[in-house]
């Protein structure tokens, strides 16, 4: 009896080897429908290698720094209507201090609507050219993030000739040893006269609620002549990490009008021992190749970037183990634009960033009518944290009405090549 089992053992082992060979060799030949979690020993296309090799996951869902974006409107804000006369922008980082909320931003509110940068001639003291033009730095507080009070300006232009004399925007706040810091964009002249040109200057608080000191300094200087920041130095961006100050800031140059967008922008790094500076530039700047305002926060040892609107990696979350050297992480769509997030651990030093969940955005030519263009501020959600795992925000087939693709239509001059185009192809049909 004994030997007939041992047979049957012996056969049933012989019949699973056989098994598990074909189920290899079939594995080998295809590519497996149960994706395999670790890079698999075979000959891999370009795109699987990149796959595996490039991305934290293999799937976005399971990528930590992959997110969808939600929006929310603010209540609390009033913009007269929408006329162009009144616009908040480029939102600070926020921050909660006091057990509530508080953002900064560009705000202007002019007795006439923007001219425009192409027409910044006409513009003067009461006439602002561009929409961040003639603005003053302003601040609201929420107790729940969708509620806003805004509480007044807490930056004001300063005397001619001092720094941002024209116009003070695109804040951002440090909290550096109990004290409190708005970086800015220092405007010396409207903006469109020959570019957008500023650099940055910096105010400094005790409390947040001010009262804020002007140094009337410039804190990041441009570059040297023929160097890539020599005219903009925009979105100065503050984190602390190696108990220092990290500026992120954005260039626009090599502008091209043939080209359209004609300005290339990208990302550069101050750093400074001291919130006043010096500022010493990263020699590898820029650092990041794409973007436009800048949004970064600590994620893990590094640093993470949201990278919107221009460039050859917009649409990416990226990131730097080293706060230097960017890699895309992830790449997503419709994302915040000019986004202040709610970072927690932005001046803690932290080795360990824990990422972010919400923040305030803004959207330009909020009316969709640009002769009363203004911007309004927005609220943003997503999961770009260490601590949430909203599944909700992690989608990747997001769905986009008729009337939202209608929106981004062909120009005059595109259906006139395009009808040109078919006429040409039934005449040479014809023949
Ligand atoms: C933005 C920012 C800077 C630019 C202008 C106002 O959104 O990049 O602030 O100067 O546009």
């Amino acid at each position: 009896m004994r030997q007939i089992l041992y047979l049957f053992a012996a056969l049933w082992l012989l019949a699973s080897c056989e098994q598990s060979k074909t189920q290899t060799e079939t594995v080998s030949e295809e590519f497996p429908f149960f994706i395999p979690a670790e890079k698999p020993d075979r000959p891999l296309s370009a795109a699987v290698a990149r796959n595996y090799d490039n991305y934290e996951a293999i799937r976005p869902e399971q990528t930590e720094l992959y997110t969808q974006f939600k929006y929310t409107k603010l209540k609390g804000f009033d913009y007269n209507g929408g006329d162009g006369t009144v616009t908040r922008r480029d939102p600070s980082k926020v921050i909660f201090e006091n057990g509530k909320y508080y953002v900064w931003y560009t705000g202007r509110k002019t007795p006439v609507k923007s001219v425009g940068m192409k027409n910044a001639k006409l513009a003067n003291d009461t006439i602002p050219s561009s929409d961040w033009d003639l603005s003053d730095i302003w601040y609201a507080t929420s107790e729940d993030g969708f509620t806003w009070e805004e509480q007044g300006i807490a930056v004001h232009r300063p005397e001619k000739p001092t720094p941002g004399w024209r116009s003070v925007t695109t804040t951002d706040i440090l909290k550096f040893k109990g004290k409190y810091y708005l970086y800015f964009q220092a405007f010396m002249e409207a903006s469109g006269l020959r570019g957008d040109f500023c650099p940055v200057s910096v105010a400094w608080a005790d409390s947040p609620d001010g009262p804020w000191h002007h140094t009337g300094k410039i804190v990041i200087p441009n570059g040297p002549e023929g160097s890539w920041d020599q005219y903009s130095i925009h979105d100065p961006y503050p984190l602390v990490h190696d108990g220092k100050v990290y500026i992120y800031y954005k260039g626009d140059f090599d502008k091209r009008p043939e080209l359209r967008p004609s300005k290339i922008r990208m990302q550069g790094l101050a750093i400074a021992e001291d919130p006043l500076g010096p500022f010493v530039k990263h020699p590898l700047n820029p650092v990041i190749n794409s973007g436009h305002e800048t949004t970064l926060f600590p994620f893990k040892e590094g640093v993470a970037a949201i990278v919107q609107r221009d460039g050859q990696e917009h649409n990416t979350i990226q990131y730097a183990k080293d706060w230097v050297n960017f890699e895309i992480a992830s790449i997503t769509e419709l994302l915040p634009i000019a986004a202040g997030p709610f970072v927690p651990d932005a001046f803690t030093d932290t080795k360990d960033g824990r990422g972010i969940t919400w923040g305030i955005s803004h959207i330009i030519n909020a009316g969709g009518d640009w002769s009363k263009n203004h911007t309004i501020l927005l609220r943003f959600d997503c999961d770009l944290s260490q601590d949430v795992d909203d599944q909700g925000m992690k989608d990747h087939h997001m769905y986009y009405s008729p009337e939202f693709h209608y929106t981004h239509r062909l120009s005059g001059k595109q259906k006139q090549r395009i009808a040109e185009e078919t006429k040409k192809l039934k005449e040479q049909t014809a023949k």
